[in-house]
């Protein structure tokens, strides 16, 4: 355990801090692939005797963009938020998520309010702001996956050295066998007996994207490879669809650094609002917008993994919080709101993590230092904690949520689970990094040469650079 200062990173708003430092590095060399590589997909893709299966890339939160348009409806805050933006595509849309405009102070405010979200009691649900209309973009294209704004397609962006290397080293090719299933972030999914109308329709589009890429690649069933909270969604709406369906459309499950049971980290998100560290940007604002966002409750520390031990002590209340403390810690930094539709909706959900039903591989990374518990002082939550411990996991998400959950599904016979954990890769590194890319590859070609690997765990150390 190493016990340092607070640290970076909440899943959504990672993209902050990585759209600035992506600005800063513009001009150097950026992650081109090589002229040799691009030989080797040529050739592949000219050898390829049969069709490859297709694969669907589902991305982490951070990594979907959305689109807003506002109606009469809408009550800005603000005159700025009332004329901003200036330039609106036809039919009024503009892009929302991600929008570098979210760094300059005054517009923080419009960004977290046309961002947030409502729980309606009497619908049981979650709603956008009034007056405010959103949509995902591109649904079946890894287009918005690829660029944090396709309009400056000089950024590498979240997912787009993944989808290069599928194609340029593995003879993917967009659009026939290489899709993207983005999906509006901000909204989550429910435990049973509750409605989710974003979410539950999410997991239908998808299902209908994998049948439509099956059929399109004459029969053969879809690789779901899926970052972060994609994870999470891949996992339900497998779980969701009929055994006879799964077989038939899912060949099998690629998870990168998925957070299996929450992090301790959203607790921090909760309490004090993380901006990473990037100046300019009001943490309370942010800390607001992002307390709405039910995929947040659903990422805050599952009972399930982490058990009765203390993740955060609030001197001032003199209190300590376990994963099973959560409605009294979101009482007590202030967000009451978050208490019914946590302890309704979301403790049911991730009171267990269902089977998959078709064969999986995870990726984790490890050894990077991630929050494993916070200290609060006299001052309260709204100081920042005084304290922050760190402990194994991929600088995001704890060790314990990456793996715990699922070495579990190994005690069932049939279902084939591969872990490979990946020392010193982060939570978004995993993206970029050549040992995970290489693993990728490697369970790709596994399938689409039809090899046989018997390996229920690996370790890839060996395959570190
Ligand atoms: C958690 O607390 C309960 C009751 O306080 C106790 O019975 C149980 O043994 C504890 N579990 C662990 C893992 O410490
Ligand atoms: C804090 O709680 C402990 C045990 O519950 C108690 O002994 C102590 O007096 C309390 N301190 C304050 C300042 O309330
Ligand atoms: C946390 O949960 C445990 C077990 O349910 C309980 O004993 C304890 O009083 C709770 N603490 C707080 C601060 O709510
Ligand atoms: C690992 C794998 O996909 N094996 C398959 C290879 O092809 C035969 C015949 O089509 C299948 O029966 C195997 O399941």
């Amino acid at each position: 355990m190493v016990v340092g200062r607070t640290s970076p990173s909440v899943t959504r708003v990672v993209v902050l801090l990585a759209a600035m430092l992506l600005l800063l590095s513009m001009l150097s060399p950026s992650c081109r692939v090589s002229a040799a590589r691009l030989d080797i997909g040529a050739a592949r893709r000219r050898e390829k005797q049969q069709q490859l299966h297709p694969v669907i890339l589902i991305p982490g939160a951070g990594g979907n963009q959305l689109e807003a348009r506002l109606t009469d409806e809408y009550n800005p805050c603000s005159l700025a938020c009332r004329v901003w933006p200036v330039v609106r595509g036809r039919g009024g849309w503009f892009r929302l998520w991600f929008d570098p405009s979210v760094l300059v102070a005054p517009l923080t405010r419009c960004f977290a309010e046309r961002m947030m979200l409502y729980y309606d009691r009497t619908t049981d649900d979650y709603n956008n702001a009034p007056g405010v209309e959103t949509r995902v973009s591109d649904f079946g294209s890894t287009s918005t996956l690829r660029y944090l704004d396709p309009n400056l397609k000089l950024l590498t962006g979240y997912m787009n050295v993944l989808a290069t290397t599928l194609e340029k080293e593995a003879g993917y090719e967009e659009g026939h066998d290489l899709f993207g299933a983005p999906y509006d972030f901000r909204y989550g999914l429910a435990g049973p007996g509750h409605p989710s109308r974003v979410g539950s329709a999410y997991l239908e589009r998808l299902r209908k994207l994998v049948e439509s890429a099956c059929a399109a690649n004459g029969g053969k069933p879809a690789i779901l490879v899926a970052h972060s909270l994609g994870g999470l969604y891949a996992l339900q709406m497998l779980a969701r669809s009929p055994a006879p369906w799964r077989a038939a459309h899912v060949k099998r499950l690629v998870t990168l650094s998925a957070p299996w049971g929450g992090s301790v980290q959203e607790m921090l998100t909760f309490a004090s609002g993380n901006t990473l560290g990037v100046p300019f940007v009001d943490a309370s604002i942010i800390r607001d917008e992002q307390r709405t966002a039910e995929s947040n409750l659903w990422l805050l520390p599952a009972p399930r993994v982490f058990g009765n031990t203390t993740l955060v002590v609030s001197r001032y209340h003199n209190r300590s919080y376990s994963a099973k403390n959560v409605t009294q810690f979101l009482r007590d930094i202030g967000f009451a709101e978050g208490v019914e539709p946590y302890r309704e909706r979301i403790r049911p959900l991730v009171e267990s993590l269902p089977e998959p039903g078709v064969p999986v591989t995870c990726l984790v990374g490890t050894g990077v230092d991630t929050v494993e518990s916070l200290v609060y002082g006299e001052e309260g939550f709204e100081a920042g904690p005084e304290e922050v411990v760190y402990g194994d996991g991929d600088g995001t998400v704890n060790l314990a949520s990456l793996v715990g959950p699922i070495e579990a599904w190994s005690d069932s016979p049939e279902q084939v689970v591969e872990v490979v954990e990946l020392p010193k890769v982060s939570h978004s590194g995993i993206l970029k990094d050549k040992s995970a890319l290489d693993q990728i590859l490697r369970v790709l070609d596994a399938i689409n040469l039809n090899a046989t690997s018997n390996s229920v765990y690996s370790s890839s150390q060996d395959v570190l650079y």
